[in-house]
């Protein structure tokens, strides 16, 4: 089963126009229209359709141009086509969440190298002389903090597993790390599995399936992303072990907020992906503008519980469909 969020076609491409509107031509600095693109991670994807929301909105405010583009799949190749395009159309500036920290390098370094200022959103590269600005959540505290959250769940004893989509996402590896390096401070609880089965909801409902058959006395699982974390959510209710495996995911889609209103899992680690996407753009301009760029900005994290999933401040950190 493919994540259904995957679009058939190889990438997405929208166009918004800034407040300026009309087709002027395309500046890198300087005077002119300033036009941006959005590169995710993949395409039609709550979290980053919530990002391009939010830089959306912030580039009409600035009369800036903005187009978004995405792979249909969390892929190196297909993400390699997309920014190969980009780079042909030399925008002012591309906002970029690479799929791998390390193999985006190369590809990525085009589109430096053809006069686009580069500005990290939600994923990054390992090599740190890249890119003008990072913006992300804190994804090791997060990590960390889905520790203690499913520790409280399960009593601080019992065994557990974590997943993620793929090795080498700088998010979801610093994710795991945290929540390693948290459960360290627990030694009632072992980590029995850490699995990935690529960031596709289907392939993860089946090693969750395999991994529950071979430990029936799984006692809580920890889903680094939203397609893990649905694909889990989805194989506790076949196995029929909603509420005695207890389930945090990270994200906050409108599919995880279904399941957490209905008790499948317990806790959401809930970004702010439209300030992501924000703040991407608001740095980028300041680059085009030639004003200073902040290089590493932090945004928030909260955990989503039953409880407070309703309440008025929690809204900024749930998920959208559309814009
Ligand atoms: O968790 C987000 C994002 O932060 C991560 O880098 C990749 O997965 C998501 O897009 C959710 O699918």
């Amino acid at each position: 089963m493919v994540n259904r969020y995957v679009v058939a076609a190889a990438a997405l491409a929208l166009t918004v126009t800034g407040a300026c509107g009309g087709s002027g031509s395309s500046s890198s600095s300087g005077g002119g229209e300033k036009k941006l693109t959005l590169i995710q991670g993949i395409a039609n994807e709550p979290f980053y359709i919530s990002m391009y929301c939010g830089a959306k909105a912030e580039a009409a405010r600035l009369g800036a141009r903005l187009s978004v583009q995405a792979p249909a799949q969390w892929d190196v190749a297909q993400q390699t086509q997309v920014v190969t395009s980009v780079a042909a159309s030399r925008p002012g500036a591309v906002l970029i969440a690479p799929v791998d920290k390390d193999a985006m390098a190369g590809p990525i370094r085009q589109l430096s190298g053809n006069g686009s200022k580069v500005v990290f959103v939600d994923t990054e590269l390992s090599d740190p002389s890249m890119g003008l600005s990072r913006i992300s959540s804190d994804n090791r505290l997060g990590g960390r903090l889905a520790a203690q959250t499913l520790a409280k769940l399960i009593g601080d004893k019992g065994k557990v597993m974590v997943l993620a989509p793929t090795r080498g996402i700088a998010t979801t590896d610093d994710r795991v790390g945290g929540f390693k390096e948290e459960l360290g401070r627990h030694p009632g609880i072992s980590l029995v599995f850490e699995q990935y089965p690529g960031d596709d909801a289907g392939k993860t409902t089946e090693v969750v399936n395999a991994a529950l058959s071979r430990n029936p006395d799984l006692d809580g699982i920890f889903g680094s992303n939203l397609v893990t974390g649905e694909g889990a959510a989805a194989s506790l209710k076949q196995a029929r072990k909603v509420g005695s495996v207890k389930m945090v995911e990270f994200d906050a889609s409108p599919k995880q907020v279904e399941d957490l209103k209905a008790g499948t899992i317990q806790a959401l680690i809930s970004q702010e992906p439209l300030e992501i996407g924000r703040q991407g753009v608001d740095q980028a301009v300041n680059a085009l503008d030639g004003k200073p760029v902040t290089k590493r900005i932090k945004t928030q994290l909260v955990a989503v519980t039953k409880d407070n999933v309703d309440s008025p401040d929690i809204a900024k950190y749930l998920y959208k469909q559309t814009c």
